[in-house]
């Protein structure tokens, strides 16, 4: 039987549920991108925010391309099962969080209305790095045919731009409030990010709508964090077996969770701290932090553990070879380009993060790390190696990284799923392997904008790449 409201009495006993009346509950947010991750991390906060007695912040989920996650969800009016695996046991519960969720091509109006709604004071993001739609240099890339029809008004809105915009264009000529537009995506400065782009766009189509955007609306930036590996069959069927329904939207995560925002608000804002969320006023040290330990550490095994033959994490990390230099990023290079000032205990913080990695009751695929490398690297080693080469700090673990995700994008090992991924075969093919890290890293390289390597650093990804 498939989990929904009117079969909650099949639901395991030991499955813990919201103790709020969900159907009183109206939607105060508007989220893009309701994969596995906002479901384990921003719908958890907010369903707890909402069982501590805060109301009105239900989750209208938006999915821009696909309508899997709509055919999960909808079926069972929103819910899920939110399932907490460690090696000291698991913990499930139900996340009421969600109210229901829009396929964006398929109902384009019924997104921008969920956004001009008077209830409506968040829309949320988790879109991906390759979903902000920027160049290399960081502005908005023109080119991409969805942002162009979007800028061209042609049709029904296909990116965030095109929906926020018109969505927003509604409010403004209804005079209610802006919005507070909250990106959980893992890019450095990520509000500020959101804010200059959805300007930039505004800035060509609507000036006067971007004059108000800049008054009346705010993007705080956020850090967000939880490790949460994409479900599988396999997973869902023990999730079935162990709470006595089919849940098709279910998650298995970690423990561990963290979400520090930026206190910059439109209007109200979900108490979310009832679920451990931290306000502050800048966000940046936690930002960096995290950006550059977790997550460079994480593509550093996804790219040397595949090469190594693994398939998940905990076996990478476990792998002497690059645990080692795993470390090595983490504790020095990275740690290194901190701010010292933030106060952040980087012994304490990898000390934390090598358990996390260990943790092998989740499955968490190197591939799916692995995916997008081309928008992730920027800021999870490129800005860290520029940063130590203006200090005169050489980076020997961050280079093997680099050399192994060079490797990686040749293509000529297993599928390279990333936007750019064409192009960089193509740059393999032109330039060889003699050349391709001058054409990635050199002055006029592809990756320029984030480092340009010195003459020394070159030499020795070139000597890496031999
Ligand atoms: C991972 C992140 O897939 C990836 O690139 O590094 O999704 C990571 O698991 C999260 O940022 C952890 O908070």
């Amino acid at each position: 039987m498939r989990l929904s409201r009117a079969t909650l009495g099949g639901l395991a006993e030991h499955v813990r549920r919201p103790d709020y009346d969900w159907k009183a509950q109206r939607a105060g947010i508007v989220h893009f991108g309701i994969g596995a991750f906002h479901r384990a991390h921003q719908a958890a906060c907010t369903d707890a925010a909402m069982a501590a007695g805060d109301r009105d912040w239900r989750i209208t989920g938006v999915s821009l391309r696909s309508g899997d996650v709509a055919a999960q969800l909808n079926p069972q009016d929103g819910l899920f099962t939110l399932t907490e695996r460690s090696g000291g046991g698991a913990q499930t519960r139900l996340i009421g969080a969600v109210g229901r969720v829009i396929v964006a091509p398929q109902d384009p109006e019924g997104v921008i209305a969920a956004l001009a709604h008077p209830d409506t004071r968040i829309a949320s993001f988790t879109v991906t790095e390759k979903g902000y739609l920027r160049r290399a240099d960081g502005a908005l890339d023109w080119d991409n045919s969805a942002l162009a029809a979007d800028l061209a008004g042609d049709g029904a809105p296909r990116t965030i731009y095109g929906f926020l915009a018109v969505g927003l264009a509604r409010r403004r000529a209804s005079d209610l409030p802006g919005l507070t537009l909250v990106s959980c995506d893992n890019l450095a400065n990520n509000g500020r990010q959101l804010a200059a782009l959805m300007t930039a766009f505004l800035g060509r189509t609507d000036p006067p709508l971007a004059d108000w955007f800049v008054r009346e609306c705010r993007c705080p930036s956020t850090m967000v964090d939880r490790i949460v590996p994409a479900m599988t069959e396999a997973d869902r069927a023990a999730v079935a077996r162990d709470i006595g329904l089919d849940d098709q939207g279910a998650i298995i995560t970690e423990g561990f969770t963290q979400w520090v925002i930026e206190e910059d608000f439109a209007s109200v804002r979900p108490r979310w701290e009832a679920a451990g969320v931290q306000f502050v006023a800048d966000v940046g040290a936690h930002e960096a932090a995290k950006l550059r330990m977790l997550n460079g550490a994480h593509s550093a095994l996804a790219y040397l553990g595949l090469e190594r033959g693994h398939e998940f994490v905990h076996q990478a990390v476990a792998d002497p070879a690059i645990r080692v230099l795993v470390e090595r990023i983490m504790q020095l290079e990275a740690a290194a380009t901190l701010d010292q000032a933030s106060g952040i205990d980087t012994i304490a913080y990898v000390d934390r993060l090598m358990k996390r990695f260990e943790n092998n009751a989740l499955q968490h695929r190197l591939m799916q790390i692995a995916m997008d490398g081309s928008q992730k690297i920027p800021q999870r080693w490129l800005e860290p190696l520029a940063i130590n080469q203006r200090a005169g700090h050489d980076c020997p673990a961050t280079l093997a990284a680099i050399a192994a995700w060079c490797r990686h994008v040749r293509g000529d090992r297993r599928v390279v799923d990333d936007p750019q991924a064409a192009q960089l075969a193509a740059l393999w093919q032109g330039h060889g392997q003699a050349g391709i890290a001058k054409a990635l890293f050199g002055k006029d390289g592809l990756f320029a904008a984030s480092w340009t390597a010195s003459p020394m650093a070159l030499a020795q990804l070139e000597q890496l790449l031999a």
